[in-house]
């Protein structure tokens, strides 16, 4: 009559090795890589900000909110092409598919910084980016200058 209960609990061992093994919920899944904030013209309090969003997992993976104590709000951003002229959009997800990487960078998908007094070159900007099965990381954004151009 022991024999039950004693493999009942190698069972349960078993099944907790293989949970522990799975990737549901795991911290590493996304990752956020070369994030930075354009530095503003003086005057300017809306910035841009930068990133790479790299997800790891097997399943789909959404930004849905974007916060920083040095911004009154932060958005995310779409920028297309329309009639010759740049148009930016909100958008209230940033969907990141199982294995691939988002890149939000000048010229497309950007966060939008309100309010900011903070954005210039030196300084850094915490921002605390949170996805939709609530998982959140804090990322860093130093505040960079953008490449000049050279304009005769
Ligand atoms: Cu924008």
């Amino acid at each position: 009559m022991l024999r039950f209960p004693v493999l009942h609990f190698i069972v349960l061992i078993v099944v907790a090795l293989i949970s522990a093994c799975s990737p549901g919920g795991s911290d590493a899944e996304i990752a956020v890589d070369s994030p930075w904030v354009r530095e503003t013209p003086p005057g300017r309090t809306v910035a841009a900000g930068y990133l790479e969003l790299r997800n790891n997992g097997a399943t789909e993976r959404a930004l849905v909110r974007a916060e920083s104590p040095d911004a009154s709000r932060v958005e995310i951003h779409t920028m297309t092409h329309e009639d010759g002229m740049m148009r930016m959009r909100q958008i209230d997800r940033l969907e990141v598919p199982a294995g691939s990487t988002v890149s939000l960078e000048p010229g497309g998908l950007h966060l939008m910084l309100f309010d900011i007094e903070t954005a210039q070159a030196g300084n850094h900007v915490p921002v605390t980016l949170t996805f939709d099965d609530g998982w959140e990381i804090e990322a860093r954004f130093p505040v960079r200058r953008p490449e000049v151009r050279h304009q005769h």
